[in-house]
């Protein structure tokens, strides 16, 4: 199986890509291979199913195949897990035959806790829970089949991984460089001679970057990089920021690589980031027994590069399947009895939970929004309650149209600000909402432009959109609402019982920006 550094089958020179591999909100990434197949797995905070898993045969072309955290038993999210709250960093090794996820839910009752899987499209196991504190754990094995768990801090603890148990008492290894903000992130690698750990410091903003140190064996004693941090962007004047948190992979041809997250920062100062923290990925060298971390090269810009086959699903999703496609994420669960594709077959069936979008414990069913330009349309049959389309960034931060009653208004809530931007009666019956989402030209270039316009309105059946109001993105930015998600576009109920007959995303095509130099200057 060719790695990405040879030429690809989309007929990009060699040691072409696009940047982000796995776009929208996919942070955390934590990677490893079995034979030609590599398997990804990413943090999902407060949206249920959780920890996405992704498959790949060349690092650059991901395909989703389940949510290893899939039913309630084994994620537990309580009413009140905020945005941002929940499920935080995995590490996805396979060891044993086996494939092993350690991860840690933050919520009240959480923890970290262990899952197996033979198959990692899943079933994973019901939980082991241990009792190993922070975030951020890895999982390594030494000569002896000794686990060692590794986490922000960072420190290391002997685990049993078939109980959860651990042995011994956590000793603080190497913490990054002097006064280093955050030190987490930890992956623990044997790698020849010398066990490597891997970090991310800085903190996961403008600040993140990636140092290594090296020692005899797992626990130490660990050696710095002399040309740490060995990965940042900070300071730089690059479309991709906030690098950092990443885990290396060997190809079957001895090239390495590394995963990390980034973001896409957009419109003017301070820029602002939408779709969260992205899943990239570098070429890595060694020299003197250090890796040495290449280009995260941003999309390719120049015209003469042949677009990018997106491996998009269909624009469609009709809900005439049993069940949802795993690219389907809800807000903290998903109950049966709330959420149908058989209440009315061939339509989504929401009930609403008594909260509304700006409550955690709203009835949501959205997906990440991947590309910087896109639209969202869906058919919704409001006769039985209120519900509508949405773009959410977490409670306090989204944008909705929302019908019911003959009525559809569109409504901004940003921090602890609600308005309604604009109401309009409709007719009896079903009714098509509209959202679309156009990024900025960063030509046009303004010290106080928004990184993104967000239309919302009502469609009608020959395609012509009603635009009921038009607003600026960056409220559903992270650099406004904090935290450490992104936005996801979906349906929710409000009121009652409401249902939708099929969800439309599509990929806008924007022009191509200028080369990386020009994009960030006035
Ligand atoms: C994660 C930490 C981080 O646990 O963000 O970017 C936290 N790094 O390592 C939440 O994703």
């Amino acid at each position: 199986m060719p790695a990405p550094h040879s030429a690809t089958s989309d007929g990009w020179p060699d040691g072409v890509f696009q940047n982000p591999v796995i776009a929208g909100m996919h942070p955390d990434p934590s990677v490893c291979r079995v034979g030609d197949d590599y398997y990804l797995a990413c943090s999902s905070f407060e949206y249920f199913p959780g920890v996405p898993i992704l498959h790949s045969r060349d690092l650059v072309h991901w395909e989703l195949l389940g949510n290893a955290l899939d039913r309630p038993s084994q994620l537990h999210l309580p009413a009140d897990t905020p945005s941002s709250g929940g499920v935080y960093a995995p590490t996805l090794r396979h060891h044993d035959g086996r494939f092993w996820l350690i991860t840690t839910n933050v919520a009240p009752g959480g923890g970290t806790m262990l899952f197996t899987a033979t198959d990692p499209a899943g079933p994973w196991s019901e939980p082991i829970r241990t009792g190993i504190p922070g975030i951020d754990p890895d999982l390594a094995w030494d000569d002896e089949g000794q686990c060692w768990c590794t986490y922000a801090g960072i420190e290391q603890v002997r685990l049993d991984p078939h109980t959860g148990r651990t042995s011994g008492t956590a000793r603080r290894l190497w913490s990054g460089g002097p006064d280093a903000q955050a030190p987490e992130a930890p992956h623990l690698y044997r790698i020849g001679e010398h066990w490597y750990l891997l970090i991310a410091e800085g903190g996961t903003e403008r600040g993140h970057a990636v140092s290594v140190a090296r020692g005899p064996g797992p626990g130490g004693p660990f050696e710095p990089c002399p040309a740490n941090p060995i990965l940042t962007h900070r300071g730089l004047n690059h479309p991709i920021q906030n690098t950092g948190h990443a885990d290396l992979v060997q190809a079957p041809d001895g090239s390495w690589w590394m995963v990390l997250l980034g973001v896409r920062p957009r419109g003017g100062t301070p820029g602002w980031h939408v779709l969260g923290r992205e899943t990239f990925l570098a070429p890595v060298t060694w020299a003197d027994g250090w890796p040495v971390v290449g280009r995260v090269a941003p999309e390719p810009a120049a015209p003469a590069w042949p677009a990018y086959p997106v491996a998009a699903p269909a624009p469609r999703d009709d809900f005439d399947t049993a069940r949802l496609h795993p690219r389907w994420i809800s807000v903290r669960s998903r109950p049966d009895e709330l959420c149908s594709l058989t209440d009315r077959p061939g339509w989504l069936t929401l009930r609403a939970r008594g909260a509304s979008l700006d409550h955690p414990d709203v009835m949501f069913v959205g997906r990440r929004q991947q590309h910087l330009s896109c639209t969202v349309r869906t058919l919704l049959d409001a006769a039985e309650g209120r519900g509508g389309l949405a773009v959410r960034l977490d409670e306090d931060h989204h944008y909705e149209v929302e019908a019911g009653g003959g009525r559809v208004d569109v409504a901004v809530r940003a921090s602890s600000l609600r308005a309604t931007a604009a109401t309009r009666t409709v007719p009896s019956g079903p009714v098509r909402l509209r959202i679309d989402v156009i990024a900025s030209a960063q030509p046009d270039w303004h010290p106080r432009k928004e990184p993104d316009r967000v239309r919302l309105g009502v469609e009608a059946a020959d395609g012509t959109f009603d635009v009921l109001a038009e607003l600026d993105g960056r409220y559903l930015s992270t650099e406004v609402a904090g935290g450490f998600t992104g936005r996801v576009l979906g349906v929710y109920a409000a009121a009652g019982t409401v249902r939708f007959d099929w969800f439309d995303y599509e990929p806008i095509e924007a022009a191509p920006d200028p080369a990386p130099e020009a994009i960030l200057a006035p």
